[in-house]
């Protein structure tokens, strides 16, 4: 049996980072819709993933996306998240908005593009110096529509040569995460698809790059927990970005679809003794509230993914262990489920309560008032640059 207390000390210690952009408005291709209270700026999302903090205990930080959170003094900005009881976490680029970019990033064929991209991404380290942060994250909408367009390979040794640029500007302390997708917005050709592709880029570029995991980003059926394991092994998971997909990267809550699959994936954490925030891995969601009111979606979203970790921790490893030495199928199955299928809500609001905190944040939320505020005070709320 998994030890009662220390099950709680993870639980506590656990971090999720929250993302700026899934404060603003978001929706399809179809339609964004506009909601009541979002933020108007930078500071505003700050303010939100503080109250995210504020409800949950354990989101003490939040990404940004360059330039959609573009300031004249990040330094000033940093400050002001500290202000408010959070930190500005990993850096997030932008080279897939320009119209300079339709035919790719770093990867483009024109010289003076792969110029302007990668300066970009250079420019983003200034920004971590500034505001502290230790993750550049990198996704590349780059990629190919039709077979023909332009070399595979080439565009290959053009997304290396960015990379290794990139990768020589970064500080002692800091690091890429370089996250993969199989699709969208090219749909013939992507040119980092897979968590190979990207791993064999970390592998040649050093010590300081690990993948991230995006949880949308796959051929629906992919055994995600594989790609942990792995990956764990080889010391190169540096991230995740959380969400749920029914269909392709939709974005959604984490934990909505398929909160089978986040336990599984959590216990290969867990099994590797990653949970801990000292290893180094950077729990982040990359989600859109399209439809749902955002602060307590995002609440939703870090409680959902305690629940995985929760039953994760749970799991009996020594029975586990027993079951497949002895080539038990049946039981080494029931030994997971078993911790699947604990009712950990109460164990969560044992933690929270603990902490000082409201055992059901999601309504404490709601309770509180907050939202109300928010829609009063806040008139004209951004678009969170994505998904129009
Ligand atoms: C895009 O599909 C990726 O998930 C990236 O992480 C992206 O930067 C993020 O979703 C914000 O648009
Ligand atoms: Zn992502
Ligand atoms: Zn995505």
């Amino acid at each position: 049996m998994a030890d009662p207390a220390t099950v709680r000390r993870a639980l506590a210690a656990q971090r999720i980072e929250t993302p700026s952009w899934a404060f603003g408005n978001s929706g399809t291709r179809f339609k964004v819709f506009a909601q009541a209270g979002v933020p108007r700026n930078p500071q505003e999302k700050i303010a939100d993933a503080a109250t995210v903090h504020r409800f949950t205990g354990v989101a003490p930080t939040v990404a940004l996306h360059i330039p959609w959170d573009k300031v004249d003094d990040y330094a000033e900005l940093g400050a002001y998240a500290t202000s408010l009881g959070v930190r500005i976490g990993a850096i997030n680029t932008n080279v897939f908005q320009d119209d300079d970019y339709k035919l790719g990033s770093v990867t483009n064929p024109d010289a003076g593009v792969r110029r302007k991209a990668t300066d970009h991404l250079l420019e983003a380290i200034d920004i971590m110096d500034r505001t502290g942060s230790r993750d550049l994250k990198l996704w590349f909408s780059d990629g190919l529509n039709y077979p023909g367009q332009d070399d595979l390979r080439n565009r290959q040794d053009r997304l290396a040569a960015a990379l290794r640029e990139t990768y020589d500007r970064l500080g002692a302390e800091q690091r890429i995460l370089l996250e993969y997708k199989l699709f969208e917005p090219a749909f013939y050709a992507t040119d980092i698809p897979d968590w190979g592709t990207s791993y064999a880029h970390c592998v040649e570029l050093g010590e300081k790059a690990t993948v991230c995991i995006d949880t949308g980003h796959h051929a629906p059926g992919t055994n995600i927990e594989f790609i942990v394991a792995f990956l764990l092994r080889q010391g190169k998971l540096g991230a995740f970005d959380f969400n749920s997909r029914f269909y392709a990267d939709d974005d959604l809550m984490a934990g909505a679809a398929d909160p089978f699959q986040l336990f599984r994936i959590m216990y290969e954490i867990v099994r590797a003794g990653a949970l801990d925030p000292a290893y180094g891995i950077n729990f982040m969601l990359d989600q859109c509230h399209n439809i749902e009111a955002k602060i307590p979606a995002i609440i939703r979203s870090v409680l959902n993914i305690q629940e995985a970790t929760a039953k994760a921790l749970l799991v009996d490893r020594d029975a586990l262990g027993r079951a497949q030495n002895d080539g038990d199928v049946l039981e080494a199955n029931s030994v997971l489920m078993d911790a699947y299928n604990t009712d950990v809500r109460p164990l969560l609001a044992q933690v929270r309560a603990d902490a000082g905190l409201d055992p059901d944040p999601v309504r404490a939320y709601r309770r509180s008032g907050h939202q109300e505020k928010i829609v009063a005070d806040r008139v004209g709320g951004q678009q969170a640059g994505w998904g129009a």
